[in-house]
């Protein structure tokens, strides 16, 4: 029998990976060491502490440059299959070119990727989660079309270094995300320019993954005998009632989140979904704009883009409720004004240590029945989900939030046939949590910012995932289910 057949206890099958992610940005440190360049989140950190909570930035963070040997160890520990991080592209080309690379860059990673493999770790490599060159973003950042040819150049490099020992690749980390709150918002590098910027951000974002995917699929595929895809994020987006208009409006506000990244890459048909296309070329005109805030893609690139992924990168964490906006068009344009929805969260769903996250462990299921029937059941690999709370060893409601959402995905999995391929918890240890400096926490490892050699130590959680890790199942000894997984 396999193993999630025995009746006892709720098991994945043996293929069924587990892993813990990381980023960086968030964990490295080292910001200006041996060769390094400048990135967005470095300058933006520096220039403008009173943004950030705390005031802290990442010029140390977890100090991860430095310990690839530790932290290696600490998945060692923890007995995952595999391990995935990003690569800094200023770390490689400072001044995010290829004509300057840096060398000690190259070697960090080759370090890591070695040490993981002595230990059995399989890599899985983000070559974008946000650090942007400064030098880059002079000339626009993602809102120049020229950065998608050097991105192509970027991946390029990563390729033709790592290509032979990193077998499982995503070019970007949640797009919706740092085109959202980097280009119309406020992390780095603070566009502030909703409605505008973050379109053309994600415009190309979507080209620039196209080209490396094709790339990737010319030249090293068959060389390296690897697979590429992208992480996007997607909350479950629940009507707030069984309303007609309430379930339109869940309907668009998915497609404006989770649509806009994946119905051009995952669909049959490819380009941006029809409701936001309609929407924001509606709203443009009524604006008095000669043409659609959202740009077009040329018929080419729709075909460039469309099935550009060998499987899908999610990340999921918490659960919306939405329902109609005022439907009143703003003079001032915007992302938010576009969905015409008003997003909202039930007060009695468990709070974490993040204002935007709650506990809804169903959300999960839900949001995986939901791609399965969009996109007709790609493979998909759960690259994030996890949970904030206070600092603490004995940290039963992240084993008690890591329990639902796993009891939740082994439903998916085994009673609606969606199709996963493996679970990724964030995140190994505590980290620079963006503009939340280090006050949010996600580790399995609880990190001593007041210790001298930032002291990592496991807590429940980091037990708790190592025994699924390690058995393959859910264990039966946990009687405190407090969330409902139905
Ligand atoms: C993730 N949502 O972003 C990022 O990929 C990580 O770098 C970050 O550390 C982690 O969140 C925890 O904050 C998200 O709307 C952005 O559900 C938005 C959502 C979820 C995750």
């Amino acid at each position: 029998k396999e193993r999630n057949e025995l009746d006892s206890k709720l098991c994945f099958h043996s293929s069924f990976a587990f892993g813990v992610a990381t980023a960086s940005f968030q964990i490295e440190g080292a910001w200006n060491v041996s060769g390094k360049g400048e990135s967005i989140w470095d300058r933006y950190t520096h220039e403008h502490p009173e943004r950030v909570f705390d005031h802290k930035n990442a010029d140390v963070a977890d100090g991860s440059y430095y310990k690839v040997k530790e932290d290696v160890q600490l998945l060692s520990q923890l007995g995952v299959n595999f391990y995935r991080f990003s690569i800094s592209w200023p770390r490689i080309l400072p001044d995010g070119l290829s004509n300057n690379v840096n060398e000690d860059g190259i070697r960090y990673y080759k370090e890591l990727i070695e040490e993981l493999r002595k230990n059995k770790i399989t890599p899985v490599a983000t070559m974008y989660h946000w650090d942007l060159p400064q030098s880059l973003q002079e000339l626009g950042g993602w809102t120049n079309p020229i950065i998608a040819d050097y991105f192509v150049d970027y991946a390029r490099v990563l390729l033709d270094n790592f290509g032979d020992t990193v077998k499982v690749w995503l070019t970007f980390n949640e797009p919706l995300t740092f085109c959202e709150n980097g280009y119309g918002g406020d992390d780095a590098p603070g566009g502030r320019s909703s409605g505008f910027e973050d379109y053309m951000c994600g415009h190309n974002v979507l080209r620039a993954h196209g080209m490396v995917y094709r790339m990737f699929d010319q030249k090293y595929r068959k060389i390296t005998k690897g697979v590429m895809g992208i992480t996007n994020v997607f909350p479950w987006i629940e009507p707030a009632t069984t309303s007609r208009e309430d379930q339109k409006a869940a309907d668009a506000a998915r497609q404006f989140m989770f649509g806009w990244y994946a119905n051009p890459i995952f669909s049959q048909q490819g380009d941006y979904p029809q409701v936001m296309r309609k929407a924001v070329d509606a709203n443009s005109k009524r604006q008095g704009f000669p043409r659609s805030r959202l740009p077009y893609f040329t018929a080419e690139e729709v075909e460039m883009i469309r099935g550009s992924f060998d499987f899908m990168g999610l990340n999921h964490y918490t659960t919306y409720l939405a329902a109609p906006g005022s439907g009143k068009i703003s003079t001032k344009p915007s992302y938010q004004d576009d969905i015409n929805a008003i997003i909202t969260q039930k007060d009695e769903w468990p709070k974490s240590n993040s204002t935007w996250l709650r506990v809804v462990p169903w959300g999960f299921r839900r949001c995986l029945n939901w791609i399965k029937n969009a996109y007709n059941n790609p493979k998909i690999l759960i690259t994030e989900n996890g949970v904030s709370f206070e600092a603490g060893l004995h940290d039963t409601k992240r084993v008690n939030y890591i329990d639902a959402y796993l009891r939740a995905l082994h439903a998916a999995i085994y009673k609606d046939g969606c199709h996963v391929l493996g679970y990724t918890y964030w995140s190994l240890m505590d980290n620079f949590e963006w503009m939340r400096g280090y006050s949010e926490r996600f580790g399995l490892y609880q990190v001593d910012y007041e210790s001298q050699n930032l002291t990592r130590t496991p807590r429940l959680s980091a037990k708790y995932f190592s025994n699924v890790a390690k058995t393959g199942c859910l264990p039966d000894d946990y009687t405190d289910y407090t969330y409902n997984t139905d």
